[in-house]
């Protein structure tokens, strides 16, 4: 019989009811109950045995860890973002105390723009707690004597009315003590929770707490702790200064940021992630919120496993995985190849717009059988064979090169709008924390042909535009020498730069110069 086959009791007893169903219309009782009558008799079997087989493995898992024996006592260590504690290993489970102290401390959010955080530990995200199941807690709250707000703590890996919150509230000058049994394993965010709670959150007021299985998650090469919390700020991204809480913005969900770790750039450049090629590396992602829900991706990596909502339950082979707002989950991935991986919210506008962007650089050697970069650029021709030349050869150059300096500045002005816009901006103001401004820029001033080398071949890594730092990539851009010596003209005779001249000759022999070389980008 076919049916045996299936391996699933459940579609196997769906497919025999419907046979059963069907031979009944065609044949009578007793035929039915001498050949079928065993084999649903053995299904039945079957299905409760699987049943139970499911319950003994769900008590397992649940093993009582509310009246599991501690032995001995331990202070537990806390670490800032990035970072993350040693691993538990297959420690016993102990008396674990946390000493937390919370401090309301000013910050910066991006390049000129101030912040007044309120942290767990100093930090935005807060201190990383690990623990194991079966750990007893032993949790200390002090609130700094100079913050000028009562906090508390809820921490979603405690079994207990508020999470701790009703036992943690505490004035500033003070400390709290209460104790709590990590009971589930799994990854959890804890956040104040103080009136108005949205405030508390949206100020900084969140952080991530591990409850390791017994004998620990299994080793890794490199752990690192990321959350992406979103901001509400009186001015709009990048308006400089000290910037307040909005709390209208942030009743409405009309983030200003939305970033990793607490500002704009905290995973970018000096902070960046880091690994060798042939790592496994393991991302404890949580999301603060308050408000928004991120579609956590790493551009150029696919994860092989995803503990989902931080949880049991690994998928594995996830391009992006959702984090809601007061939830976390644990990424796994192999890195392979070298190169910058970029970490984003893929809710785009916000990593591009917003600031919720990392970098993780991975260091080692290339492996073209998993990557191997272009390695073909050819000539297309839609319409034929009827362009014989790159257009930047030949005729067309000759065409164009006694154009007066107004000329050149129409045509590159029509150029910019039309290539340069999109990211530099209608004015050559930028984007602040992504696109370099071009408007009275000291980089474009100071050097003219690195300016032609930049449209030229592109550019990316860490350059500082106005005393702001920009670590991103601009392609490079496919125009002729007439044409990059237009648009730049046009800059440079634009919004208070110094009215440079670029002639076609100068990108020409920028041209014949060897490209300098780029750190490889994945997107
Ligand atoms: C897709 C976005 C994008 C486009 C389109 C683009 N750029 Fe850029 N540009 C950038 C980024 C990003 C950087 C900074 C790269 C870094 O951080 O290393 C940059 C840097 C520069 C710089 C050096 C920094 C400065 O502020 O002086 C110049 C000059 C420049 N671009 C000119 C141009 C011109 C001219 C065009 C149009 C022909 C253009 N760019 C088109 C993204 C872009
Ligand atoms: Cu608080």
């Amino acid at each position: 019989m076919t049916i045996i086959m299936y391996k699933r009791p459940a579609s196997l007893l769906y497919l025999s009811i419907l046979k059963i169903t069907q031979i009944l219309k065609h044949q009578n009782m007793s035929h039915f109950l001498k050949n079928f009558l065993p084999v649903l008799v053995l299904l039945v079997l079957m299905v409760s045995c699987q049943k139970k087989e499911k319950e003994t493995k769900k008590q397992e898992a649940s093993k009582d860890y509310a009246s599991y024996v501690t032995t001995g006592d331990l202070t537990a260590e806390l670490t800032a973002p990035p970072h993350v504690p040693k691993p538990v290993g297959n420690r016993d489970a102990k008396k674990l105390t946390v000493e937390m102290e919370i401090k309301e401390e000013e910050g910066e959010m991006t390049d000129g723009v101030r912040y007044m955080y309120w942290t767990f530990g100093g930090s935005v995200p807060g201190s990383f707690i690990r623990t194991r199941v079966g750990d007893e807690v032993e949790f200390t709250l002090s609130n700094h004597p100079d913050n000028k707000l009562p906090h508390n703590i809820d921490l979603h890996a405690v079994t207990g009315p508020g999470g701790g919150a009703t036992s943690s509230l505490v004035a500033p000058g003070h400390s709290k003590t209460f104790n709590f049994k990590c009971i589930n394993p799994g990854l959890y965010v804890y956040h104040c929770a103080t009136a108005p709670v949205g405030m508390h959150i949206a100020n900084g007021m969140y952080g991530l707490i591990l409850v390791e299985p017994e004998g620990g998650l299994p080793p890794v090469d490199r752990e690192y702790y990321v959350m992406q919390g979103d901001f509400y700020t009186k001015g709009k991204y990048g308006e400089q200064g000290m910037q307040p809480f909005d709390m209208n913005k942030a009743v409405d969900e009309h983030a200003d940021y939305v970033v990793f770790n607490g500002k704009v750039g905290a995973l970018t450049g000096d902070g960046s992630l880091t690994a060798k090629v042939g790592e496994t590396v393991r991302i404890f992602m949580g999301n603060g919120g308050p408000n928004l829900v991120s579609s956590f991706h790493v551009i150029g990596e696919i994860f092989d496993k995803v503990h989902i909502e931080g949880g049991d339950l690994i998928n594995e082979n996830v391009q992006t995985t959702l984090v809601p707002a007061g939830g976390a989950a644990i990424v796994e991935f192999k890195v392979d190849v070298p190169g910058t991986f970029i970490l984003v919210d893929h809710s785009i506008f916000r990593a591009f717009n917003k600031g919720a962007l990392g970098m993780l650089k991975v260091e080692g050697k290339e492996n073209a059988k998993v990557y191997s970069g272009t390695t073909q650029e050819g000539i297309y021709q839609p319409e034929g064979g009827t362009i014989q030349e790159m257009p930047t050869s030949g005729k067309k150059e000759e065409e164009n090169i006694n154009k007066s300096l107004a000329q050149q500045i129409t045509d590159g002005k029509n150029l910019y709008s039309r290539t340069c816009f999109a990211c530099h901006q209608s004015e050559g103001q930028g984007i602040p924390g992504a696109f370099p401004p071009l408007a009275k820029a000291d980089y474009l001033n100071a050097n003219v042909n690195r300016a032609i080398s930049t449209v030229l071949h592109g550019l990316s890594g860490e350059i500082t535009v106005n005393g702001s730092k920009y670590n991103s990539v601009m392609t490079s851009q496919n125009l002729t020498d007439q044409e990059i010596a237009d648009v730049l003209t046009y800059v440079y005779n634009s919004w208070g730069n110094n009215k440079t001249r670029v002639t076609a000759e100068m990108v020409k022999t920028e041209r014949a110069k060897p490209a300098p070389k780029h750190k490889d980008i994945h997107e």
